[in-house]
């Protein structure tokens, strides 16, 4: 059983002497060590300056083309007990995972500089914040750790006080598609990553860290680790609201955290607390808390533009880091969805040629300082962090799911995020459109059995004093030509709007079996919006025979979850399907 107390220099003299680096270097995030770093990466061709006019201080940094996205496929939850990891999870023995690093590891930063990156996730001051370490050769992951965690001299010198920290250990190896594997034991708090330098397999401190390991971490300690935005809504009386909301990677939360209102909702605003991760926990008060464990933002470029996101056009026209999208002759950067501007060299380095896809990555990721959002609420600095007035679950389900619904209760809440289904996208490598399960958005990112994930969430009932009201939202809705029926982006703070009325009970709903639904003559506001008739008609209709088949279908993903799947969400699932079947 390897030693979770060994000191952080012990524990970097073991990984050095099995890595071989030519040396060491600490980092203590300062100005002066970015400098360096940047030159450094300059000169090695590892990022290259965009145009300084027009994007002062940006960067392009172009990945192996094999090595875009997460991989799934190789990652691995290695808990002593093969039950525990459950079937939402490749499994590998402890023993086996650690015999598989040593050979991975031996040698593989020969020539090569290992840096020490201390970090925060959490603001700083707060009571539930954790500190990590990774271990990297990698320049482009201490460069995106500097924008995404809160790195420093402060947080060394914490862990040497003795605080905990949870170990990273990550190289890029050859970058060799068959020697790439993500390694995680939530027993040990130790990830072990080599093979790329993706964002979310080498930025351990996101994905591995904030939400594999922190999950296996929260159950046992009575909180959440979601895949979920947190975002402010301020109505024009000033009062605001805080939502939580899960959607699968690349189905809209930093555009949803980072929302700018249409001109129709005068006075409101929107305040970003976070856009990928948060960390709930239950309040002296009772109710939800969360805080944003991240500093920064690793976005999905394409799409991005001043009319779709304008905050997030705004805040990456500087101190950027860009990753894998086109540039123009001028140096700028070009992506698919920008109505300006000509690709001259796509994301591979090749001459811009059509006959080669898109321009962009379709998974191209901006990173970039989380206050460099104009919308940045200050509040993401609270060390209690926020208090939750609702969660919303989402995906991207051309058919079927309506535009908005609300759960009739938390445990119905808890089966319509478990019912959560998504088509795929570029953000995981494989086939893009297919519709998935995605529980809570947390498929790829839940470091435990899915049954006992399911039972704390229903357990948080007996902890919570106030629990959030659980909605689910469906912006991906199209017709039968492929068109989007809701135009979406900021005109979706008209389903945030009747979200919020229903949760100060203000106003009435229609009842379906699924969940209540809008009364949309009444109720939901549709003005200023030039929608088909028919269109809306599809957005707010549950259609009984197709809800049947999907709900067999839940049924039938549940199975391989038993027999931990709790009573309470079973009994919520046979509701559901009792009244659609006596109702269609
Ligand atoms: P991860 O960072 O992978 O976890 O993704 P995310 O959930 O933060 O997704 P993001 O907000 O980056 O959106 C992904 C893609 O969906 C982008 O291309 C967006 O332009 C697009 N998108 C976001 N919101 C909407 C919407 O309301 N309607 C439509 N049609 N597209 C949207
Ligand atoms: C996602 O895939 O959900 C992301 C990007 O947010 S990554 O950090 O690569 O996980
Ligand atoms: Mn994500």
């Amino acid at each position: 059983m390897p030693d979770r107390t060994q000191t952080l220099s012990a524990w970097i003299d073991e990984v050095a002497r099995l890595a071989q680096p030519d040396r060491i270097q600490w980092c203590d995030g300062s100005e002066g060590e970015w400098n360096v770093l940047r030159t450094d990466m300059l000169e090695r061709g590892e990022i290259l300056p965009l145009n300084p006019k027009t994007y002062p201080n940006c960067y392009l940094h172009r990945s192996d083309p094999t090595d875009v996205a997460r991989v799934e496929q190789v990652t691995y939850i290695c808990s002593r007990l093969k039950d525990d990891a459950g079937p939402n999870n490749n499994w590998m023995s402890p023993e086996e995972a650690h015999d598989l690093y040593k050979r991975l590891f031996a040698g593989c930063m020969r020539n090569r500089t290992l840096y020490v990156i201390p970090y925060c996730m959490g603001p700083i001051d707060s009571p539930w914040s954790q500190l990590g370490v990774e271990i990297t050769d990698s320049r482009y992951v201490v460069a995106n750790m500097r924008l995404m965690t809160r790195m420093g001299h402060a947080v060394l010198k914490r862990i040497q006080s003795g605080e905990p920290f949870v170990r990273g250990q990550h190289s890029l190896g050859d970058l060799s598609p068959d020697r790439r594997y993500i390694l995680h034991y939530p027993d040990e708090n130790l990830i072990q990553s080599i093979g790329s330098g993706y964002g979310g397999n080498a930025l351990l401190g996101k994905k591995c860290h904030a939400l594999r390991i922190a999950s296996w971490n929260a159950r046992q300690e009575g909180w959440l680790a979601e895949h979920m935005l947190i975002v402010g809504i301020e109505n024009p009386e000033g009062q605001v609201f805080y939502l939580a909301a899960a959607f699968p990677s690349a189905c809209g939360k930093t555009n949803l955290s980072m929302l700018v209102p249409p001109q129709s909702f005068p006075g409101w605003k929107v305040w970003t607390v976070g856009d990928d991760i948060a960390w709930i926990h239950v309040g002296p008060d009772g109710r939800l808390w969360a805080i944003n464990p991240e500093a920064g933002y690793f976005g999905v470029v394409p799409g991005t533009n001043a009319t779709t996101n304008p905050n997030a056009f705004r805040m990456i026209q500087r101190d950027t880091i860009f990753t894998n999208v086109a540039i123009t002759a001028d140096r700028e950067p070009w992506w698919e969805g920008l109505p300006t501007g000509v690709p001259a060299t796509d994301w591979r380095g090749r001459p811009y040629d059509p006959a080669n896809g898109p321009a962009a990555h379709p998974n191209s990721r901006f990173t970039t300082l989380a206050e460099r959002n104009p919308a940045w609420s200050k509040h993401t600095l609270d060390p209690m962090g926020v208090p939750l007035t609702a969660i919303l679950f989402g995906g991207r389900r051309a058919r079927l799911a309506p535009l908005v619904y609300e759960a009739k209760s938390w445990a119905h809440g808890v089966l319509t995020g478990c019912a959560l289904a998504s088509e795929t996208t570029a953000a995981a490598s494989g086939r893009t459109g297919i519709v998935r399960r995605d529980p809570m958005a947390m498929l790829p990112f839940c470091g435990y059995h899915f049954g006992d994930y399911w039972a704390h969430w229903i357990n948080l009932q007996n902890q919570a004093r106030e629990l959030p009201r659980i909605f689910h939202v469906n912006w991906f809705r199209q017709n039968q030509d492929g068109k989007y029926l809701w135009p979406g982006y900021g005109e979706n703070l008209r389903v945030i709007q009747w979200i919020l009325e229903r949760c100060a009970g203000r106003i009435p709903a229609q009842e379906s079996p699924i969940g209540y639904l809008p009364k949309t003559a009444s109720d939901f506001n549709l003005s200023g919006l030039t929608l088909d008739p028919e269109a809306i008609r599809e957005l707010f209709s549950v259609d009984h025979e197709a809800w049947i088949d999907d709900f067999d279908d839940l049924e039938q993903f549940l199975i391989a979850y038993e027999p931990r799947v709790p009573i309470e969400l079973k009994e919520a699932l046979q509701r559901v399907q009792l009244e659609l079947s006596s109702t269609s």
